[in-house]
């Protein structure tokens, strides 16, 4: 079977469902499509461009930059900044939120992203990737700002992630189902190669770092136990959120980066990391929680605020939360 369905296609049909769309959040996932194939790239030939190691500059969160980190933002700013249809932008590289200098008045949406998830692993060929949300503002008639990215997950218009792996894969929804798409080097494209992804509702892998078991919470640190005990689940973790996230969504299972003592309120971010993660997660048949409610239910505080991430099946996030 030669493959047609390529993401181009696929978005403007997901478009035609809503009649009176005006294309922009089309415009903006091939956009955001076509950063994360220059990203991809990057990554990939990083080691002869001279894009290896760390920049010498340190971020909003006080880590140590990648070159990439910094390259993968400034394409992706780059290419949405000339757009046109976005607002403004959320990046895990920056303090502030990022004005569109094109905005049109009426720019309907603004996307918050990390542009690359993961990097410390590149230096081993670990799979990396770019995670993105996409909200719509609140008031279409004003210009973005802020407030327009402290809205719950219930808000989401549109999310999604890249994996740099053995293949750039692309995995979005718009709410009508979760869809893997992989790029074809050779012609450019994203192929659809799946399609209505499904989480199984119950799997046997359970994905966290063992490493900060000694700073785990009682709840957590039983959990894992009951897991790795009576329930017989294997262990996977990779330490890269998007590979980690990736495979269990098909798989199935579990990934814990839970609350401990050296994370009090979680390592990971709300707004472009647990967010479009656990929209992804629900809307494959999943959930995800931050230890005490649903992911989805929870409103930024600010553009940059840590949670606690726990995603998975229906069976094994009914069982952390204690109905099973
Ligand atoms: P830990 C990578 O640095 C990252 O931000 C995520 O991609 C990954 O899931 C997590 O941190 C790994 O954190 O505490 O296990 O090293």
């Amino acid at each position: 079977m030669i493959p047609t369905q390529t993401l181009s296609r696929f978005i403007l049909m997901e478009e035609q469902k809503y009649p009176g769309s005006t294309g922009e959040l089309s415009m903006l996932l091939s956009s955001i499509a076509l950063g994360i194939k220059i990203i991809g790239n990057l990554v990939a030939t990083a080691g002869f461009k001279g894009l290896s190691g760390y920049s010498g500059n340190v971020n909003v969160q006080g880590e140590q930059t990648h070159r990439l980190d910094e390259e993968a933002d400034e394409t992706l700013v780059g290419i949405l900044g000339s757009s046109g249809h976005f607002g403004s932008l959320v990046s895990e590289e920056r303090d502030e939120v990022v004005e569109s200098e094109y905005q049109a008045e009426g720019a309907k949406y603004v996307v918050a992203f990390d542009p690359l998830d993961g990097s410390s692993n590149i230096g081993s060929n670990i799979p990396v990737g770019t995670i993105f949300t996409i909200f719509r503002k609140r008031n279409g008639n004003r210009r973005a700002f802020t407030d327009d990215f402290l809205q719950s997950g219930r808000s989401i218009v549109a999310a999604g992630y890249s994996v740099y792996g053995a293949k750039t894969s692309f995995v979005y929804s718009c709410g009508n189902g979760v869809h893997g798409f992989t790029l074809d080097p050779n012609i450019g494209e994203f192929m659809l190669t799946e399609k209505n992804i499904r989480m199984p509702d119950k799997g046997n892998i359970y994905s966290v770092n063992e490493g900060a078991a000694k700073d785990w919470t009682p709840d957590v640190a039983s959990f894992v136990a009951a897991l790795k005990g009576k329930e017989s689940y294997t262990s996977r973790y990779v330490g890269s959120l998007v590979a980690d996230f990736d495979r269990n969504l098909r798989k199935g299972g579990i990934f814990l980066h839970p609350a401990n003592s050296k994370h009090p309120r979680g390592k990971l971010r709300l707004l472009y990391e647990c967010m479009p993660l656990a929209y992804i997660a629900e809307q494959a048949g999943g959930m995800a929680s931050n230890g005490l409610k649903n992911i989805l239910d929870i409103q930024p505080r600010n553009i940059h605020e840590r949670c606690p991430f726990i995603v998975g099946g229906k069976y094994e996030i009914e069982m952390f939360n204690g109905r099973r």
